[in-house]
């Protein structure tokens, strides 16, 4: 929740990001026991790390301070200068992470295209080109799940295998950037590592739905993740007492995973709700729901007037997510203020 402005109580629904630790985590986060983490000598830091590998079936991971450095990370260790990745052109590190495989890996990306985020095994090996010197060479394909633009969609675990089967066949690396990976597993009840198990380094984020304040891992083999903390150091992510922001981050895998099934739970509410005030919500599959608007800024700006925060998406929708900070009664709050915004505009 945002606070109260005005006499009202503001409930914002912009991204999971926007938490506030809990008290439990703020005192884990004081007691953490912490070292000079470059020296590879921060033991909540280590804990958190080996934690991570372990849900995921990983040999070792790698903490770092967002989503967005773990995935460019991803990219520098599974290409070299000049080499093509292969994502869907929604997807989140092609569209918002800055331009940073040209900038960072000197990378040129291809664009491919799938329902929800979906990429099959035929559009893949359509995409990759022959062996010949005028071709950039193809090294990396990156998928996501869940799949943020179209409303936290689950790459099903089929199909995650079968292309992630097809890319190794083409001697392409998979990476996954899986932000939101823990929404997908319990969704499901399809463990993380099922997932992981066929990429060879997976991004995950503690500070999207699992709420803590900062903080994601790069998780893949002992070599990789060597690699991965040279990179991390060469782009400024090598911090000090870090274990103070990783008991966090560990506070989040320990105690928010099963949660997850509530904030899933608000959402499909959220979204029943406002279809009954005559919205054009997408049912969702996790924790993001999905309005049609015809001009999302002015939806938006709407439902701020009533005291809803949401995110205005470029194509024809806002997006509203639930989390930690969200509970029944802000949901139905939530549903009457997107109920009086259609009753103004009426
Ligand atoms: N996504 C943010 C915004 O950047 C859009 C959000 O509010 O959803 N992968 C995925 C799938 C993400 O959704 C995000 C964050 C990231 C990576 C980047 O994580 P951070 O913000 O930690 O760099």
């Amino acid at each position: 929740m945002a606070g109260v402005t005005g006499g009202e109580k503001t409930i914002d629904l912009r991204s999971d990001t926007v938490t506030r630790p809990t008290p439990g985590m703020r005192s884990a986060m004081a007691e953490a026991p912490v070292g000079d983490d470059v020296f590879g000598e921060d033991p909540t830091v280590e804990r958190l790390e080996r934690h991570v590998a372990g849900v995921l079936g990983k040999e070792a991971a790698l903490y770092a301070p967002s989503g967005t450095m773990t995935n460019q990370i991803g990219v520098m260790v599974n290409t070299a200068r000049a080499d093509e990745i292969l994502l869907h052109e929604t997807s989140h590190i092609f569209n918002y992470e800055g331009g940073a495989p040209a900038l960072l890996s000197g990378v040129q990306a291809r664009q491919l295209s799938g329902e929800a985020g979906i990429i099959s095994p035929d559009t893949l090996r359509a995409a990759v080109p022959p062996e010949n010197i005028h071709f950039a060479r193809p090294a990396l394909l990156c998928l996501e799940n869940t799949h943020n633009v179209s409303g936290g969609r689950i790459f099903p675990l089929q199909d995650f295998a079968a292309v992630a089967a097809e890319a190794h066949g083409l001697g392409l690396r998979v990476h996954l950037d899986s932000a939101r990976l823990f929404n997908a597993a319990v969704a499901t009840g399809v463990p993380a590592s099922e997932w992981a198990e066929h990429a060879d380094t997976v991004s995950v984020c503690s500070s999207k739905g699992l709420g803590a304040p900062v903080g994601s891992l790069l998780a893949g083999s002992e070599e990789t993740i060597r690699e991965a903390r040279r990179a991390r150091k060469a782009l400024g992510g090598g911090m000090r007492q870090a274990g103070m922001i990783a008991a966090g981050s560990l506070y989040a895998f320990e105690h928010h995973v099963g949660r997850l099934a509530e904030d899933h739970a608000r959402a499909r509410r959220l979204a029943e709700g406002l279809a009954e005030s005559g919205y054009e919500a997408m049912p969702p599959q996790t924790n993001i729901v999905l309005v049609r608007a015809e001009r999302p800024a002015d939806l938006t700006q709407a439902l701020q007037r009533e005291g809803v925060l949401v995110t205005p998406g470029g194509s024809g929708y806002v997006r509203l997510c639930t989390h930690l900070d969200v509970d029944d009664g802000d949901i139905e709050a939530a549903i009457r203020a997107a109920g009086r915004a259609v009753a103004r505009s009426a």
